[in-house]
């Protein structure tokens, strides 16, 4: 074996995306070994355990190898690709023009590392006449995104690697990463006594085991669903003993006095009491942050699924803000972008809100709760026909029995997937997709300070004969569609082959006087630039635009990431570096200088004052508990453990330990209902009941119980059993959501616990 047998590639379980390199064996697709890749400039060589078993994702389950169309008794048969694209563009066509596009949803686009494809979706939609459309985001992201808009203008993470404190607020990066070389990090600021891990998660997570271990940190361990008291009580402790950095405050943030006047009085004691930690204790975690130089924070799935999701993201936002933790080492920061996956809507004319149930509609994503309630009805300007790609929402979204119900109301459903998938079953027509290692491919989980890094990766292994890229499905429809012909293209095509700057030239004038053309871009830079690009990368056509955008948007950040050229030529040379750069490549370089004035609201000052949240916080008080009499237990659904990542891999094999994928019970509660560990259990929730393998775990709290997420896929197990573990979300409900963002309760669902007779 030589070195050059290793090729560079990415790890695709999670939005870390670390670089690796794969090795194949002797039949030419089997991954043989992967290791950590050293020159991957964000991850330096690091990966879980996950990343080392891909090869369960290339080779574990069988491949879509043609198109599927559904015949009337829900069997499926092969058609070939021109059947497929021209049935499918006619259908879809059909529904437009009986019933508008609009009526025509647009679902996925991508999941932990394919965004490129999801890129050129927007052509097709925009043929279609399309507006609306959902994604993962918009069931877990969308409230923070709401705050940041408000807050900043734009989008914020953090620097644990320089921070004095770390704090993780329903997040538990230990096994699901989050930031690069997350556990790498974690270790390092646990071992050192200057520094703490601050942790709210109402279980013992790895996280949190960590924090406390050294003696330095601190583990709130609040009661489930109730970290709206913890903060809020967090805040007001702050506000209360004088911690506010008010030198800081004065001279960058909009309507404090206000804010402040609202935590001057609110009870600590009670608010402690509520959620379950010790008051002095919280006191405590609180002046800790206050009192440190630096203070990262990462909020995630335990509050955004959650109970005031959109107003946990603002307290937790309150809590750094007001220490004054913005835009120096350690603290919070605003980066660059290359692709920016928070966009307004992909329709001309922004559209608010959905048009049926009038949800806002937050980074263009409509809610993924009311997708169902948006068809399953008879309002004129219900979704009629749907077009997922790259997701699984029958498994993934908010009541599984009711998705199935809508998806199966649709005149239309058609999945873009690498497999028959929970989703796909449904469909009228199934469109099977390259694997993520056939071919060219990236993510737009760009989010590194001060390096920020992309990657594109290079196809590894051999495509079979059947499944295509996604921009050339993309590209087949908006044909089909009738919305380009090669008589438009054929200039464009000409001045590829001149070179870029011809190119250029052309592309601006041709879209600026045809809008029709520019409404399809990717697809029109994929057909015309893509053919003149490197090594069959044709899919990477789109960057081009995103290079030149990158360049004149953060032109100070390009060149001290290497890039030169004067004009259009730094966007060339970005667009260059990226098609080359097959191990990832540093696309800028900030300094912390950079952070302020990406702030980007009217006054570029951060506002704190956000009225519908001031009015839910008022009402906090008066908040009934979440467990009754009936059902005593609270079920977080959907916990990332050491083998999960979501639904990516459906060959249950590749996971070396909970193959069952456990519903994890305190030793109080298991004794209480007569459980054992190693034994089964039926758990029962307002929407639904399932049977679980039951583990007795010194991280839950009594009354807690929490499930693995991803699980409980229709994909036979070695052993023959139907599946592996519970689908978490026939559990769950999609009314349960936030008002503001209409995300999820998945984490605090009332459940109750019976022994299996
Ligand atoms: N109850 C509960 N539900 C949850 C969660 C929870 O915690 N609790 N977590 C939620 C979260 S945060 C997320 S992000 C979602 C994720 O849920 P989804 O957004 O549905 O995404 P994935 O499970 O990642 O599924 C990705 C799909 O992409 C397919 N795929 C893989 N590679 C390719 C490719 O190259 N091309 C195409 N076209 N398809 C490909 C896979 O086969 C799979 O069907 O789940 C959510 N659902
Ligand atoms: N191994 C693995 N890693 C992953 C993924 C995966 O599927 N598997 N998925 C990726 C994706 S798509 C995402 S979005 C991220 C999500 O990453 P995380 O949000 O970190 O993942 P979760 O385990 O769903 O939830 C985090 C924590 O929330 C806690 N929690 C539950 N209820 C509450 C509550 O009421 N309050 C608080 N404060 N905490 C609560 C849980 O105990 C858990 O420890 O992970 C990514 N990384
Ligand atoms: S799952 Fe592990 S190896 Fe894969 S990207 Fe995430 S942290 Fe890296
Ligand atoms: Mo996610």
């Amino acid at each position: 074996m030589t070195d050059t047998d290793w090729q560079p590639s990415a790890c695709i379980l999670c939005e870390c995306n670390c670089g690796i390199e794969i090795r194949l064996g002797g039949d030419g697709h089997t991954f043989d070994r992967i290791r950590g890749d050293k020159a991957h400039p964000a991850s330096q060589g690091y990966t879980c355990e996950k990343a080392l078993r891909l090869n369960h994702y290339q080779n574990g389950t069988t491949r879509l190898l043609s198109p599927l169309r559904r015949r009337a008794d829900g069997t499926y048969e092969e058609i070939d690709w021109d059947t497929a694209i021209r049935e499918v563009a006619e259908r879809f066509a059909a529904v437009r023009d009986q019933h508008g596009g609009e009526t025509i949803f647009y679902y996925g686009g991508g999941g932990q590392g394919n965004h490129l494809g999801g890129g050129y979706s927007g052509a097709t939609l925009r043929a279609l006449g399309g507006r609306y459309r959902a994604n993962a985001l918009s069931q877990e992201k969308t409230g923070e995104f709401w705050v940041n808009g408000k807050m900043f203008g734009g989008g914020v993470r953090a620097d644990f690697e320089h921070c004095e404190v770390a704090l993780f607020v329903g997040k538990n990066p230990w096994q699901s990463h989050g930031f690069p070389r997350a556990r790498t990090t974690l270790k390092e600021i646990a071992n050192d006594p200057a520094r703490a891990i601050v942790v709210i998660d109402p279980r013992r997570s790895e996280t949190a085991e960590l924090a406390v271990a050294g003696g330095n940190g601190f583990h709130l361990q609040v009661k489930p669903g109730t970290d709206a008291f913890c903060l809020s009580a967090m805040v007001a402790v702050i506000v209360q003993e004088g911690l506010v950095h008010a030198d800081w405050v004065r001279d960058h943030v909009a309507d404090w006095p206000a804010v402040v006047a609202e935590f001057s009085s609110l009870p600590v004691a009670e608010y402690a009491a509520r959620c379950g930690v010790d008051e002095q204790y919280l006191r405590s975690a609180a002046r800790r942050l206050a009192a440190a130089d630096s203070v990262a924070v990462f909020e995630d799935l335990g509050i955004q699924m959650n109970r005031h999701s959109t107003m946990n993201s603002w307290l937790e936002k309150l809590l750094w803000v007001l220490t004054g933790n913005f835009a120096k080492p350690g603290s919070q920061y605003m980066t660059t972008s290359l692709v920016s996956l928070v966009r307004g809507d992909v329709g001309r004319g922004e559209q608010k809100v959905s048009p049926v149930v009038g949800s806002k509609i937050i980074s263009g994503l409509v809610p993924c709760n009311v997708i169902p309630d948006e068809i399953l009805t008879e309002h004129p300007a219900r979704y009629r026909a749907m077009l997922v790609e790259s997701g699984n929402p029958l498994h993934s979204l908010a009541d599984t029995p009711r998705m199935l119900e809508a998806l199966r109301s649709l005149e239309l459903l058609v999945v873009i997937d690498v497999a028959l998938t929970e989703t796909a079953r449904e469909a009228h027509y199934v469109l099977p997709a390259q694997s993520q290692f056939e071919k060219w491919e990236a993510s737009f989980f760009n989010f590194d300070f001060p390096h920020n890094v992309f990657h594109l990766r290079k196809p590894v292994v051999a495509p079979p004969d059947g499944p295509l890229p996604e921009p050339e499905i993309h590209a087949r429809l908006v044909e089909a569609l009738g919305v380009i012909d090669d008589e438009m293209l054929a200039p464009l095509r000409a001045a590829a082959q001149q070179g870029r700057e011809a190119f250029a030239g052309a592309f601006f004038e041709a879209t600026a006087a045809n809008p029709a053309l520019g409404a399809v871009a990717p697809v029109v830079l994929y057909r015309t630039l893509g053919p003149t690009l490197p090594d069959g990368a044709a899919s990477a056509a789109l960057l081009w635009g995103a290079a030149h955008r990158c360049a004149l948007g953060f032109e100070a950040s390009v060149r001290r990431a290497g890039f030169t050229g004067e004009g259009l030529q730094l966007g060339e040379s970005l667009f260059d570096g990226i098609l080359a750069g097959h191990h990832g490549v540093t696309f800028s370089v900030d300094e912390w200088a950079d952070v302020s004035p990406r702030v980007k609201t009217d006054d570029g000052l951060i506002h704190v004052h956000i009225e519908e949240l001031v009015d839910e916080l008022r009402g906090l008080a008066g908040e009934p508990d979440i467990a009754t009499a009936e059902f005593p237990l609270v079920l977080s659904a959907g916990e990332r453990r050491s083998f999960t990542a979501n639904t990516i891999i459906r060959d249950s094999s590749w996971r070396k330990r909970d193959a069952d994928g456990a519903l994890r019970v305190s030793a109080t509660d298991a004794t209480a209902a007569g459980l054992v560990d190693g034994g089964y259990a039926t758990i029962t929730t307002p929407r639904g009941s399932a049977r679980v393998a039951v583990e007795v775990s010194a991280m839950m709290q009594p009354g807690h119980v929490s499930l693995p997420n991803g699980m409980g896929l229709d994909e036979p197990t070695a052993d023959g059993a139907p599946r592996a573990g519970v689908a978490p979300n026939e559990l769950t409900s999609g009314a349960d959501r936030d008002w503001i963002a209409g995300t999820p309760w998945h984490k605090s669902v009332p459940a109750r616990l019976e022994p299996v007779s």
